[in-house]
């Protein structure tokens, strides 16, 4: 009787070990388990935003697609990087340019 209750109990852990560990082994392949991860596709959103589809997103169409105009409005300027008043897929997809304003290592220690 014991040894069949240890051996479901054996079983068990053992199952949800192997979870775990592909659970891990998921978390560790972010890319390879999902090909093509939709979400971070620029040219994807990038599509979304022209919506006139003329193949640059004006700063209305940037607009359109934020809750605050004044922010989408700022983000939009700093995007637009050759200041012609559109976001071309390169300028839209660039990485945030570093923001020299604020830097997190400027911030006071909080250590003392
Ligand atoms: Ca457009
Ligand atoms: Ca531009």
């Amino acid at each position: 009787m014991h040894d069949q209750t240890s051996n479901m109990k054996k079983s068990l852990f053992l199952s949800t070990l192997i979870v775990a560990t592909s659970l891990a082994l998921l978390g560790a392949n972010p890319v390879r388990a999902q090909d093509g991860a939709k979400k971070k596709d620029p040219a994807k959103k990038y599509e979304k935003l022209d919506t006139d589809k003329n193949g640059s997103v004006s700063l209305d169409e940037f607009k359109a697609s934020k809750k605050d105009p004044a922010k989408a409005e700022s983000v939009f300027n700093a995007k637009d990087t050759n200041k012609d008043g559109a976001l071309s897929l390169e300028e839209f997809s660039a990485k945030k340019p570093k923001s020299p304003k604020k830097d997190k290592s400027a911030a006071p220690a909080k250590s003392e």
